[in-house]
């Protein structure tokens, strides 16, 4: 019997686990997980998870993983499943537990901590920062009558999910496997700040850096319709590529932004593409449709843009989103 807990390398993928294992350890489980964005985790496990193993799966869509996790339970094993993602439809079957809720202001680790009546609170407080969601963290510490150092365990959620960007592990502060590890020796997040762990000050620190080099990035093209950027090849910007639009457009919603991304082989960009907050233009998605990328009305990206085809973006861009 083997067991296996797959969670999002982000805060709220890693502050789920933590309360769970805490309460209920299972120090032989394979940890399986990545970047923020790798959230195809069962298929890290079909073919090997089989009868009488226990998978736990947190804080990843099962839309995204509905046929690995077919294979998995169909091969034998028992999956207890917390998340706040798109489900798709929920595989009816008896060696499948779902706790779910695609509520607008919810996040896995609150779930968890409805799910563990409390348990481990503060670690949920800080999934909930991590996610973004401040006025809930605030309401789990209150529901449970903690008083926490909210500001403290704010910037630790903050720093957790920041480690979690990056196109592959190897971008990465921290690998978001050796950061459960470390923070599992602590029975709360106030047990861990207070004993001055340095792997805090590698978060802070690398953070920080990171914005100094989205500071330092290029200007590429300025007009009506916003600003296009560019960034050095390298980890720091693949980190703080996406954080980094999103950073300028709620600075600046009348305008919109493209940041670029110098890829290895100096001749294509990776691009995120951030619509005016503020005012209706045409769709990022449509804008990164036609350059093969893709995304949401507001937030879009492409993977690969030839330095060949920059010219023809840059006048896509200013039509997009000219006022
Ligand atoms: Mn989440």
């Amino acid at each position: 019997m083997a067991d296996f807990d797959l969670f999002n390398g982000d805060a709220d993928g890693i502050f789920s686990l933590l309360q769970l294992r805490q309460v209920d350890p299972r120090p032989d489980a394979e940890r399986v997980t990545g970047v923020k964005r790798d959230i195809k985790l069962f298929q890290r496990i079909e073919g090997r998870a089989g009868h009488g193993d226990r998978v736990t799966a947190l804080d990843i869509s099962m839309a995204k993983n509905a046929n690995a996790l077919k294979r998995v339970i169909s091969d034998g094993a028992d999956v207890f499943y917390v998340d706040h993602h798109q489900t798709g439809d929920i595989l009816d079957h008896d060696r499948l537990s779902v706790i779910t809720d695609d509520a607008k202001e919810t996040c896995t680790a609150y779930l968890i901590d409805r799910h563990l009546d409390g348990a481990k609170a503060a670690w949920a407080v800080c999934g909930a920062y991590g996610d973004n969601f401040q006025a809930l963290a605030a309401r789990i510490a209150e529901s449970r009558g903690l008083t926490l150092p909210l500001g403290r365990l704010r910037e630790l959620g903050e720093l957790v999910n920041y480690n979690a960007y990056g196109t592959t592990v190897e971008d990465l502060h921290i690998d978001p496997a050796a950061l459960y590890a470390v923070l599992l020796d602590y029975p709360d997040p106030v047990a861990f700040l207070d004993d001055g762990h340095p792997i805090f000050e590698t978060l802070q620190t690398g953070h920080k850096q990171d914005w100094d080099v989205a500071q330092s990035a290029r200007e590429v093209d300025v007009s009506e319709a916003g600003q296009i950027l560019s960034l050095p090849t390298g980890a720091p910007s693949n980190r703080i590529a996406g954080l980094f639009g999103n950073a300028l457009v709620d600075e600046d919603p009348q305008h919109a932004f493209a940041v670029l991304t110098e890829l290895s082989d100096g001749v294509q960009y990776r691009v995120s593409i951030r619509a005016p907050k503020g005012r209706t233009t045409r769709s990022a998605a449509d804008l990164a449709a036609a350059f093969g990328g893709g995304g949401r009305t507001a937030a879009a990206g492409i993977d690969a843009l030839a330095e060949n085809d920059l010219p023809r973006f840059v006048s896509a861009f200013r039509d997009a989103f000219a006022p």
